[in-house]
């Protein structure tokens, strides 16, 4: 299944409505690459990963745990580009209970609740609707988790738990608008395929405002980077809430209920929850302060193409690119430092491929005669926002976004 850009016809829906088979394929015992492993860099330790190509439509990926899948992308990926491949896309679920296989024909996305009429909708249904096209990085809230000191509990990810897509779709506000939603409407709460693996424990789901809901950019996709979504990534349909954390951006969606009361359930009123202080950071052991739900990305700023520790030759010019993304919104400006942070030089921006799509940027650095030099990069985003130059701390270890650096060594 092709995509050709916004005036193409209509996708291939024979192509889609084939859907995957993948039976017994999440069922992995053992990573294909036993033996062959990586080395996160998180200052707590144990760093050793295992890598895997065990995964369905999944390429080489850091096994960050196999049941429920929680699969890190390996950093060099990003140097190649500001899309992410679907075969090296992060995984991330909650509960083990994924459906190996996803019938398209019988799908159907439920809408429902505090509406004028319940819908059901098919994929040709949606197919037909309105197609949108957006750009936007879907980033774990724990992406870095690992760097927190000390540690907190939590997948101990590195930075490889965010991708940048082109999502296609359609608009939630449209899907809405034809189920019809009542006045005194609050929220919409989202809800996917996979359950949880013992009785009474929480369904994943999530929701977000009526306002926000119907923005116009908040989008169900059934299509990832011109492919359909590899079944991992939430095939056949998932939300994307371009600049929010990707908590939100429930997966197999097959259920749309509005509401009319705020959602309590537990993944909005107990879990995923942020300290409401400047830059959601505290002491460890700190109380006394209120919490809100994760919400909006933060701008955040790697080097894609010199990893810490690198040799470079004495006094030599030492070509630096990366990437950047603004998070709620564009990225302003990168900019780069071999002073710890006392004088700042712009970096050039790449191609621009939308508000909340990674951004390539490229710089230079001299080598020093001898010794080594450590470098900087800090992301202004268009709010003004840049990044901090100390870690953050909370205990969900969420939204990390210190300014990275690298320490070049001369040969
Ligand atoms: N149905 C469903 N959707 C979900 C989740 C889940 O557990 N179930 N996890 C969320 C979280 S916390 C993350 S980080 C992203 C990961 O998206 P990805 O696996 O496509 O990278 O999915 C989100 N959507
Ligand atoms: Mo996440």
């Amino acid at each position: 299944m092709q995509f050709h850009g916004q005036s193409a016809p209509a996708v291939d829906r024979r192509a889609f409505l084939r859907g995957v088979g993948l039976a017994g394929a999440l069922a992995v015992t053992r990573p294909a690459w036993a033996g062959d492993t990586v080395r996160l860099k998180l200052p707590g330790g144990p760093e050793e990963r295992d890598m895997t190509t065990a995964f369905p439509e999944k390429g080489p990926m850091i096994l960050q745990r196999t049941r429920p899948p929680l699969l890190e992308t390996p950093f060099e990926v990003f140097d190649r580009g500001v899309f992410t491949p679907n075969d090296q896309f992060f995984v991330r679920w909650h509960w083990a209970v994924i459906p190996e296989q996803v019938d398209v024909a019988a799908f159907r996305l439920a809408v429902r609740g505090h509406v004028n009429q319940t819908l059901s909708l098919s994929m040709a249904d949606l197919l037909a609707l309105p197609r949108v096209e957006l750009a936007a990085v879907n980033q774990c809230s724990g992406n870095s988790r690992g760097l927190f000191q000390p540690r907190v509990p939590g997948g101990q990810w590195e930075h490889g738990a965010m991708g940048n897509a082109k999502w296609t779709g359609v608009r939630l506000r449209d899907v809405l608008d034809r189920a019809g939603v009542k006045a005194g409407s609050v929220a919409v709460r989202f809800n996917g395929l996979d359950e949880p693996v013992v009785d009474g424990a929480p369904d994943f789901m999530k929701s977000l405002d009526m306002d926000h809901a119907r923005d116009g950019e908040v989008m169900l996709a059934y299509q990832m980077n011109g492919a359909q979504l590899p079944l991992v990534n939430g095939f056949p349909l998932r939300l994307i809430v371009p600049g929010w954390y990707s908590t939100y951006w429930v997966k197999m969606l097959n259920d749309i209920e509005v509401l009319d009361a705020p959602d309590d359930t537990y993944w909005m009123k107990t879990a995923y929850r942020i300290p409401d202080t400047p830059g959601a950071s505290v002491k460890p052991g700190q109380t006394g302060f209120g919490t809100v739900p994760i919400n909006r990305m933060v701008p955040r700023s790697f080097f894609t193409n010199v990893r810490d520790g690198a040799t470079v030759h004495a006094g030599a010019p030492v070509p630096l690119r990366g990437i950047a993304f603004g998070g709620d919104c564009g990225v302003a400006r990168v900019e780069l430092s071999s002073d710890g942070g006392g004088t700042w030089q712009a970096a050039s921006l790449g191609r621009d491929e939308g508000t909340y799509s990674f951004r390539q940027w490229t710089g230079q650095a001299t080598a020093p005669a001898s010794g080594a030099v450590t470098l900087l990069v800090r992301c202004t985003n268009t709010r003004g926002v840049a990044q901090p130059a100390e870690a953050i701390w909370n205990s969900g270890g969420f939204m990390q976004n210190v300014i990275e650096q690298v320490r070049l060594t001369v040969a």
